[in-house]
């Protein structure tokens, strides 16, 4: 046995020598390791066969077949070298040093994060500090807290995306002002940009996800006016100068009074284009005055306590600001368009 195995470690052995003297390329080199120490090798063959070795013979025995390896591995290793030292000089030829390097391509931020990042930056500016939260949320951060009826329709799961433990999608970020009004006491003063889902059939201008920024005020003495102010200095900053804003009587649950807020329009400056159908102004986002019952809910006595509130889409500022036709270009991750900004 002992010496069966000892012939054939010197037959692989020295036909491996043979057959890499005679390679002359890398692959012949990578077929003569496959041939022996590879996985399915003749050497690596004989491994079971070290089993059957009479005990008194298993040193002299394992002593060989780790000397066999050895051997290969390095012939196997010389053999690399040659080649590569031989194909490295035709390459210097075929190198041409002198091109150009390749340009490293790094992405751009995309269009809807920068609009939340700029919106971000204007509110600091007044004040505001940017809050997060989830989106999945409980139905009485996303509705019940927020003083929706129980018959509203948003609760519907024709219109929100329920998971099977009751838990939903958000479908504003009004979430985020409920918890942080939860967890600190007044003055509170927020912005909370984010993803947001509703159920609805996606077309140029409506998807499933869409990206929401809201803000909240909550202090002693706030009113209407701090609000119109406040909206009127964002429309300014984010649009230009020359935006001016107006306040049409809306209806929210959440807040009373409740307006709907529109900027002069930003493509004909309000004398009248195809954009504002002729009108002059947009319809950008919805405000109020803070329920008192939603004070209330978070525990905040609205005797002592009043705020204001408003939220707009991101998707709807982004289209205005870079006049684009289609929000689902957003979505597409085409280059094309995503390097354009
Ligand atoms: C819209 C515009 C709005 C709010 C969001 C809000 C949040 C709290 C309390 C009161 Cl915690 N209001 N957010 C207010 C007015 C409008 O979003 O068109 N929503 C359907």
């Amino acid at each position: 046995m002992l010496n069966e195995l000892l012939e054939k470690l010197k037959e692989i052995t020295s036909s491996a020598t043979e057959a890499l003297a005679a390679a002359t390329t890398e692959a012949d080199v990578e077929n003569v390791k496959n041939k022996t120490i590879g996985r399915n090798g003749s050497l690596t063959a004989l491994a079971p066969m070290m089993g059957k070795i009479a005990k008194e013979d298993k040193p002299v025995a394992g002593k060989a077949f780790n000397e066999a390896k050895t051997t290969i591995q390095n012939q196997l290793e010389e053999a690399r070298e040659r080649l590569a030292d031989a194909s490295g000089a035709s390459a210097a030829e075929a190198i041409d040093v002198t091109l150009p390097g390749r340009k490293w391509r790094i992405g751009t931020k995309h269009p809807v994060n920068q609009t939340i990042d700029e919106c971000c930056a204007i509110f600091r500016r007044m004040g505001f500090v940017v809050a997060a939260g989830p989106e999945i949320e409980t139905v009485h951060n996303c509705f019940d807290a927020l003083n929706a009826p129980a018959d509203h329709p948003s609760r519907d799961p024709k219109d929100t995306f329920y998971f099977d433990d009751g838990r939903l999608l958000r479908t504003q970020t009004s979430t985020v002002q409920i918890r942080t009004m939860l967890a600190n006491k007044p003055p509170i003063r927020i912005v909370s940009p984010g993803r947001c889902y509703r159920r609805d059939t996606p077309d140029a201008t409506h998807g499933v996800h869409f990206h929401q920024i809201e803000g909240l005020y909550v202090d002693r003495n706030v009113s209407l006016a701090d609000l119109k102010n406040t909206l009127e200095a964002f429309a300014e900053e984010f649009f230009g100068k020359g935006v001016t804003i107006r306040m049409r009587p809306h209806f929210f649950p959440f807040t009373e009074p409740s307006a709907e807020c529109d900027f002069s329009c930003v493509m004909c400056g309000g004398k009248g284009c195809r954009v504002c159908k002729n009108s002059g102004w947009l319809e950008i986002l919805g405000c109020g005055m803070v329920n008192p019952n939603v004070l209330r809910n978070v525990g905040i006595n609205p005797d002592e306590w009043q705020g204001f509130a408003f939220g707009m889409g991101i998707e709807r500022l982004t289209m205005l600001k870079h006049r684009i036709g289609d929000l689902r270009l957003f979505s597409d991750n085409d280059l094309r368009f995503l390097k354009q900004f």
